[in-house]
């Protein structure tokens, strides 16, 4: 039980969750463990997919996993990118690109509104669990920062001045969602069987 597989292929992902689960647990990203596959997303919520990617890895290894989908929904464009977020502006899957995007259709936009939403789901010994961590804020006029990844640059939580892209890993985990879904799923496990 101390051992889960973390089913993604994003390697910020893997450093941000490891960051906070420490040694508590130890956290296989799919490239430590051998497994190079990707895993195809095709639904329309970030729940369906996020247990897509765990029940895929689970039905490969039969291994404690989970897996996290996360989202920038922006309440000016009816919670877009949201569920496709990895794909905004085409299936190169550009960091870039898809941050643009966000900008030009928010061009002019005095409603700035936008939250990122992780949705973690779990399996272990077999049974399904899901967690989610939200991170409200704002989108910017222009990118700003060159630190983490996909729309950090563009996005500044509520309660703090500069943009995730402007914060090193510490300072994204006093606000980010995939801190807090990652804390519920600590949780979880600290008090599972006892
Ligand atoms: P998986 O292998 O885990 O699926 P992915 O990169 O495809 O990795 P998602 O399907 O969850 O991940 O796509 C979400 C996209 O949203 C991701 O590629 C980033 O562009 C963006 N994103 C996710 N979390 C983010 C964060 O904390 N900060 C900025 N952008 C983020």
């Amino acid at each position: 039980m101390n051992k889960l597989i973390f089913a993604t292929n994003n390697q910020h992902k893997v450093d941000e969750i490891k960051s906070v689960i420490g040694n508590l647990f130890e956290v296989i990203s799919l490239k430590e463990a051998g497994i190079d596959i990707e895993i195809p997303e095709p639904f329309n919520t970030l729940e369906e997919n996020a247990v897509t990617k765990s029940e895929t890895i689970y039905k490969l290894t039969g291994e404690n996993c989970f897996s996290e989908d996360t989202g920038l929904e922006v309440k000016a464009l009816n919670g877009e990118p949201g569920v496709k977020s990895a794909r905004f502006a085409g299936d190169t899957r550009d960091f870039t690109g898809n941050l643009e995007k966000v900008l030009l259709k928010m061009k002019g936009e005095t409603n700035r509104t936008a939250r990122f939403r992780t949705v973690v789901s779990l399996i272990l010994n077999g049974e399904k669990y899901q967690f989610e961590g939200i991170c409200e804020g704002r989108i910017t006029e222009k990118a700003e920062g060159i630190s983490g990844f996909g729309y950090d640059p563009i996005f500044i939580p509520n309660g703090a001045a500069e943009t995730f892209g402007n914060m090193s890993l510490a300072e994204k985990n006093n606000y980010s969602h995939r801190k807090k879904a990652t804390e519920q799923l600590l949780d979880f496990l600290s008090r599972y069987g006892k």
